[in-house]
């Protein structure tokens, strides 16, 4: 067993001083708070991605520095594991730990713990890929990410600028190269020859479709946006909106799918450009989300959400799955969160198994693997679908009895190539969406009325501290502060339809309220009565208290 390199550590871990007053979690994903605090915790972040690698026998770990939807002053920074999936929670724990050790010493300290508890063979080789997203706190983040695979002797291959699903692939796709499960090629080129050559089997023959346009948040999804642009050509014509990458101040500021969910209105950049009718969509900072909308006749706005896309999806694969004639042996299934809107779980559940869990692609993932297809999405866009390898094989021996059978299968084979099933895709789930329009001949409006959404609306609260915030049941229920959880019951039970819970976000300092009701000026004012009571009992600050 050889030792940590202790004094490569030391040497650099001094150019890296944790900040005495801050404490760090690795919260919904990962690391994340103002970009200029993050210094000492990108560092320690490539320390523990070497460790981890060892862990896994020299498997390639992946890190992404991006703080998502979050302001452009935010960043942050999380762990993917060999499969393209985010960190095993047990390593949470210890990335909390070592991001919070004072000092150098405590620092090795706790290293050594890691070391010790997760029984990590040092001598093992450590290989590391790592991308970043457009913010400008990114270069220097990613200088001090590497001085932590220098410290540790982590080998590691920079994927520059791209966005969090492009990572995620590229980890999947190193980890299996030149094995039976092999995901594509390990390149940018790849991800995007992968992606675009699924989605021209699978719209073959179909009517060419209305330009889509893009609301990029003027994030790295702009770029990746403009290479699908090529790669696709005529197959999709895309409108890219909202680019400016390089504008300080732009990123996710009034556009964006974390903006369009919560204000549920257009982004800017988009009202002179949308047609009645025509198709927009909106991806979040580092485009793992996805939100579509149109405007109607009288330019009213109607949002296609997480929910919307689910339904959607979940809908077109069951189908495949019975005319392949394979209903009978592969099961699809749902999971949502607390954000469903009822609307859409009664739906589903009229028809599929559906799971609610907690908030956290993490959750949803881990979920979705116990059915043989899994359709996961939050309502907030953030989701895809998983076909568990017994499922792909059973696609891959099985022999249709009819050319219709044939068909449907071969529509299941090229979604398994044309979904990023690593992680929730913005630019996947879209082609995704696009395929299922193409196929059924659908316009927003169509797709709308599968369901009519409850009214329903999200606030956040600034309170002095969210951690007094605790939930059970799926975070459906609080259980702490004591006796807030009756007075909301109390409140919800006036409101038609009425439904609410609370919980602190992950990725803000903030604690987040929903509800719904019936009507929509119902729903809002539950909304605000609860945000109100949050206020209330949390101390919050008085200049935001919600009105
Ligand atoms: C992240 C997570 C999502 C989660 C969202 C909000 O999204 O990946 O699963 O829904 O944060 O989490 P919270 O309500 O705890 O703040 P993103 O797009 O920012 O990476």
């Amino acid at each position: 067993m050889s030792d940590l390199p202790i004094q490569s550590i030391k040497e650099l871990s001094e150019l890296h001083p944790k900040p005495a007053d801050l404490h760090f979690q690795y919260g919904t994903a990962g690391f994340r708070t103002l970009g200029s605090t993050l210094d000492s915790v990108v560092f320690r972040v490539g320390l523990l991605a070497g460790l981890r690698s060892k862990k896994l026998d020299g498997k390639t770990i992946g890190v992404m520095v991006t703080a998502s939807h979050n302001p452009e002053e935010d960043n942050g920074v999380k762990l993917v594991d060999p499969r393209g999936e985010m960190l095993e929670a047990s390593w949470e724990t210890h990335a909390t730990v070592i991001a919070n050790a004072p000092t150098t010493d405590a620092l090795i300290d706790a290293l050594e713990a890691v070391v010790r508890n997760a029984k990590i063979d040092l001598s093992k080789p450590a290989k590391v890929v790592y991308a970043r997203d457009t913010r400008r706190s990114g270069p220097a983040l990613i200088s001090a990410l590497e001085n932590g695979f220098k410290a540790l002797g982590a080998e590691g291959r920079n994927a520059g600028v791209t966005t969090t699903p492009i990572l995620h692939y590229l980890v999947k796709a190193i980890n299996t190269k030149d094995t039976s499960e092999s995901y594509g090629e390990d390149s940018e080129e790849g991800y995007f020859k992968k992606l675009s050559q699924s989605f021209k089997k699978l719209t073959a023959g179909k009517v060419k479709p209305e330009p889509l346009i893009i609301d990029c948040a003027n994030g790295v999804g702009a770029l990746a946006a403009a290479k699908f642009a090529t790669h696709l050509g005529e197959t999709l014509p895309l409108t890219l909106a909202n680019t400016a990458i390089s504008t300080p101040g732009a990123l996710n500021n009034v556009c964006g799918a974390d903006f369009v969910k919560t204000m549920q209105r257009l982004p800017s950049g988009l009202v002179d450009h949308l047609k009645p009718g025509q198709r927009a969509c909106s991806l979040d900072g580092d485009a793992d989300r996805l939100m579509y909308y149109y405007l109607d006749e009288r330019g009213s706005f109607h949002m296609l959400d997480g929910d919307k896309i689910a339904t959607l999806v979940a809908a077109f694969i069951v189908d495949l799955v019975k005319n392949a004639g394979l209903d009978s042996e592969i099961k699809v299934g749902v999971v949502q969160t607390a954000y469903a809107n009822g609307a859409s779980t009664k739906y589903l559940a009229e028809r599929l198994p559906v799971k609610c869990v907690s908030t956290g692609v993490k959750h949803l993932h881990h979920a979705a693997e116990h059915y043989d297809i899994g359709v996961y999405f939050e309502a907030n866009g953030h989701g895809t679908v998983l076909f568990s390898q017994p499922t792909q094989e059973r696609f891959a021996n099985y022999e249709p009895s009819t050319p219709a059978q044939s068909t449907a299968l071969n529509h299941l084979i090229n979604l398994t190539q044309l979904i990023n099933q690593t992680v929730g895709d913005a630019l996947s789930d879209m082609l995704l969406v696009e395929v299922v329009l193409a196929h059924k001949s659908y316009t927003g409006v169509e797709w709308n009325s599968l369901y009519a959404d409850l009214p329903n609306r999200l606030v956040k609260v600034v309170v002095s501290n969210r951690a007094a915030f605790k939930t059970e049941d799926a975070e459906r229920r609080l259980v702490s502060p004591q006796g807030l959880q009756a007075k909301i019951d109390e409140l919800v039970r006036k409101y038609e339809g009425g439904r609410s819970f609370v919980r602190p976000s992950g990725t803000e300092d903030v604690v987040r309220v929903y509800a719904e009701a019936a009507l929509k000026a119902q729903s809002d004012e539950l909304a605000f009565r609860v945000a109100g009571l949050v206020y209330d009992e949390a101390g919050g600050d008085a200049s935001k208290r919600p009105k």
